[in-house]
């Protein structure tokens, strides 16, 4: 650009030169120029396009230039030029000389005009420059502008969503609060229905016991009036064996006779066994053998423990039944052992009722048969226990009755001592004999059935010697085990138990 622009103003300079100076020859074109070239000399300036030529002006050679041109042509043709004619031509000369130069200053001045525009236009660039930059600049402000609004934008909404967050917190704390309460009013609401259930349950029980209880009085009134009626016919029996002491009192004096007349015989026959057979023998042993219980056993002289015959009741068939005749005095009559397990004590009514086992192992000498033997006279009953540890006591009742099968083997005791715990384990009130097919026990439940064998359940009571064996170290915490309360406590099943009876008065 600026090589250009001092171009051009190097052009401006040599044309004021040339105008400056006095010009001649303006033309200098076509086959002329050729001519003047021999005789002036030319400039010529090329710019871009354009191509500028300046001639400077020789008087001399003007003269013969201008003949062939214009006035030349007449001046040659009349005459030569003389001294009058020559200032008017000159003025002429001046004249047109004067009209070019103030062509060339037009052309000068157009020239110097489009330079102008040109400059003008480069000026309206640099304006336009200028505004742009301004433009540029109000922009950038305006950019710097909105950017600062975009970020106090930012920290409105930074605020915003820290606020909105913090009551989102707010409302997820307070439902989980609600979620709580929820939680613990269903909690309160399931204890509430669990007390409900409690206080229902002990409703049913207090009704049991309140039952259980009308039942126990109705069978002491019961036993009262049996008592009465015991009474009664003993005093009634008492007058009888009175009367009776009297008449044999009178007849003893007979009954010396008879004796004597007895002997007589018996020395007779005697005398005849010496001389007879031992089946005579035989049949006397045999019926001398006929014993009610082992009591009577062991009052005939045989006093070893071991299996003997018993006739009970109107029985025609002998009873196989142990007889200890060790054990505080011998003569018990044994109708329960378990000793190892040996025999399955889960069997039904019928089975406990006519007995089952082995007499010399663990045997169960049926319902029936205690019954008939007690129903003869008064018992007594004796329970021999061990635990797995080598204690070994027992319970004592004076008193021991089983009722009849109608009564359901009914238990009747009375007068409880012994080492096997201070109370007895066994309900002494009349309670009935139960089992799996039989339930006459005083519980909703089935006691037979919760705590397996036959046995007097009360609801469920305190003992059941006919339970389950459990071997040791499978014998503690079993409820259905053999179970003797107040020896060994609930859950504890012992080793072995015997359950024998003989006459109070032995
Ligand atoms: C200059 O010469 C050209 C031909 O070369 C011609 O056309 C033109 O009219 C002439 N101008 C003057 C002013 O003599
Ligand atoms: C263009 O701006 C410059 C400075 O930025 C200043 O000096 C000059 O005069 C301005 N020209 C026009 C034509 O505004
Ligand atoms: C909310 O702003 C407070 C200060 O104004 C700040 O302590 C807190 O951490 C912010 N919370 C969040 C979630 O940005
Ligand atoms: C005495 O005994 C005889 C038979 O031994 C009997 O017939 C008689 O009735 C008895 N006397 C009395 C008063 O019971
Ligand atoms: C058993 O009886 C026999 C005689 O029959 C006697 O010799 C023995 O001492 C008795 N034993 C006991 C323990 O009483
Ligand atoms: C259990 O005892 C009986 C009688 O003593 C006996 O015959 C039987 O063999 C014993 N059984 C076991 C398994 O010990
Ligand atoms: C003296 C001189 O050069 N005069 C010229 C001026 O210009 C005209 C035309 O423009 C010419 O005819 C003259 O010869």
């Amino acid at each position: 650009m600026r090589l250009v622009a001092h171009r051009q103003w190097l052009a401006l300079l040599l044309l004021l030169s040339e105008v400056s100076a006095p010009v001649c020859c303006g033309n200098g074109s076509g086959q002329r120029r050729g001519q003047g070239e021999r005789r002036r000399k030319l400039h010529r300036v090329q710019h871009g396009q354009c191509s500028y030529t300046f001639i400077l002006p020789e008087m001399d050679s003007c003269r013969t230039r201008m003949d062939p041109y214009k006035g030349g042509k007449v001046v040659q043709r009349d005459a030569p030029p003389g001294e009058g004619e020559w200032p008017t031509q000159r003025l002429q000369h001046l004249e047109t000389a004067m009209e070019n130069n103030t062509q060339w200053l037009q052309k000068l001045e157009t020239y110097i005009q489009e330079n102008m525009k040109s400059k003008v236009v480069h000026t309206q660039a640099n304006v336009v420059h200028n505004q742009t930059a301004t433009m540029l600049e109000i922009g950038t402000n305006l950019l710097t502008q909105t950017a600062e609004q975009t970020k106090k934008l930012n920290v409105v909404e930074a605020k915003v969503m820290n606020q909105t967050s913090r009551l989102e917190i707010q409302l997820l704390e307070h439902s989980l609060s609600t979620n709580k309460l929820e939680k613990e009013l269903l909690l309160q609401i399931t204890e509430i229905s669990k007390l409900r259930e409690k206080n229902s349950r002990l409703e049913s029980k207090v009704l049991v016991l309140e039952t259980q209880q009308r039942t126990e009085l109705e069978d002491i009134r019961e036993e009262k009036e049996r008592l009465q009626d015991l009474v009664g016919r003993q005093s009634a029996a008492i007058t009888a064996l009175e009367r009776q002491l009297r008449t044999a009192s009178s007849n003893s004096s007979a009954l010396q006779k008879q004796q004597q007349q007895l002997m007589k015989s018996i020395h007779a026959l005697i005398s005849l066994v010496s001389a007879g057979t031992g089946k005579h023998e035989c049949v006397q042993t045999h019926i001398e053998r006929k014993f009610r219980d082992c009591a009577e056993a062991y009052r005939s002289g045989l006093n070893t423990s071991g299996v003997y015959h018993i006739y009970v009741g109107d029985m025609m068939e002998p009873t196989k039944v142990f007889c200890d005749m060790e054990t505080s005095g011998g003569g018990w009559t044994v109708f329960q052992r378990r000793i190892n397990g040996t025999v399955d004590f889960q069997r039904s009514w019928k089975e406990y009722k006519m007995g089952f086992g082995d007499p010399d192992g663990e045997h169960w000498v049926g319902n029936e048969v205690v019954h008939l033997i007690t129903r003869q006279t008064q018992y007594s009953l004796r329970v021999e226990l061990k635990d797995w540890e080598g204690n070994a006591p027992y319970s004592l009742y004076d008193t021991f009755q089983l009722a009849n099968e109608k009564q359901q083997y009914r238990l009747l005791l009375r007068g409880y001592s012994g080492t096997a715990g201070q109370q007895s384990s066994l309900a002494s009130h009349g309670t009935s004999f139960s089992t799996r097919d039989s339930d006459n026990d005083n519980c909703l439940c089935k006691c037979a059935l919760m705590l397996t064998g036959g046995w007097w359940f009360d609801a469920c009571g305190l003992s059941n010697l006919n339970g389950m064996y459990y071997t040791v170290g499978h014998n503690i915490r079993k409820l259905n085990g053999i179970k003797w309360h107040h020896f060994r406590g609930p859950s504890y099943s012992l080793k072995s138990t015997t359950m024998m009876i003989r006459p109070t008065d032995f």
